[in-house]
């Protein structure tokens, strides 16, 4: 066990609850968000740990949160002091940790097309959204506000509609049949991005279909950005 990699956290703000898993995250975050909800459908009890992506140059750039996460990113979870990045491999450890419910499905088919729609959002839409590359649009290539949501608009809006159609053949009440799985994990945080960026998601009628239903349940429910400790209205 490691014990080397926690620190003070002086630049973070914890709201303890006193059991083994911290997750370091931030309220708008929607990698975090995917991980909030899979910890809670498998009724997973953690601490959370705020890591504001904004006030002063990133709370992620400081040297005590790089040594949890070299790649500056939230989130992180933490589990017998052992760090854990990236919302896949954290879901994927997770569904170890806590078998039910089952997130990454058994049947070989099953398993692949949620990691597929996983990997959509994953790779294909949010890190074109990211903080940092938005930052890098705008002071290395000088792009207005306005041409920065159109850019993300434009892949959020390609990335929806490769998952619409892929959604109208698996989906049942949720992403694969009617059973939760990591694919709504990955799929709702992301459309709370597409309403920040005002995208119009009339197009995605499955996509809504499946929100409406992940929308009663407490899971999803408890984990929505404005739900969170460090919520900020904008
Ligand atoms: N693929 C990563 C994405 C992580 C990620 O991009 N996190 C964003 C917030 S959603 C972040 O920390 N951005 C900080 C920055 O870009 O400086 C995951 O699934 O965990």
């Amino acid at each position: 066990m490691r014990d080397d990699y926690l620190g003070t956290n002086a630049n973070v703000k914890g709201v303890s609850m006193s059991s083994g898993l911290i997750l370091y995250s931030y309220f708008r975050s929607s990698a975090s968000h995917r991980v909030r909800i899979a910890l809670n459908l498998k009724h997973l009890k953690f601490e959370y740990r705020a890591v504001h992506l904004v006030k002063n140059g990133g709370e992620q750039y400081s040297d005590e949160y790089k040594r949890l996460n070299p790649q500056s990113q939230v989130p992180c979870l933490i589990h017998n002091n052992q760090p854990i990045s990236q919302s896949m491999a954290i879901i994927d450890y997770l569904d170890q940790l806590a078998p039910e419910p089952r997130l990454l499905p058994s049947i070989a088919y099953d398993r692949a097309l949620t990691i597929q729609i996983c990997e959509i959002v994953n790779s294909g839409i949010q890190p074109l959204q990211n903080t940092a590359v938005l930052n890098e649009l705008e002071k290395n290539y000088g792009l207005k506000a306005e041409q920065k949501t159109k850019w993300i608009q434009h892949w959020i809006a390609r990335g929806l509609g490769s998952l619409e159609e892929i959604l109208k053949k698996s989906s049942g009440d949720y992403c694969l049949g009617d059973q939760v799985t990591a694919a709504d994990c990955f799929l709702i945080p992301q459309l709370f991005s597409a309403r920040r960026f005002s995208l119009d998601l009339t197009p995605y009628p499955t996509i809504l279909r499946i929100e409406e239903h992940t929308k009663s349940l407490d899971a999803f429910q408890l984990a929505e950005p404005s739900r969170q400790p460090d919520f900020q209205a904008q």
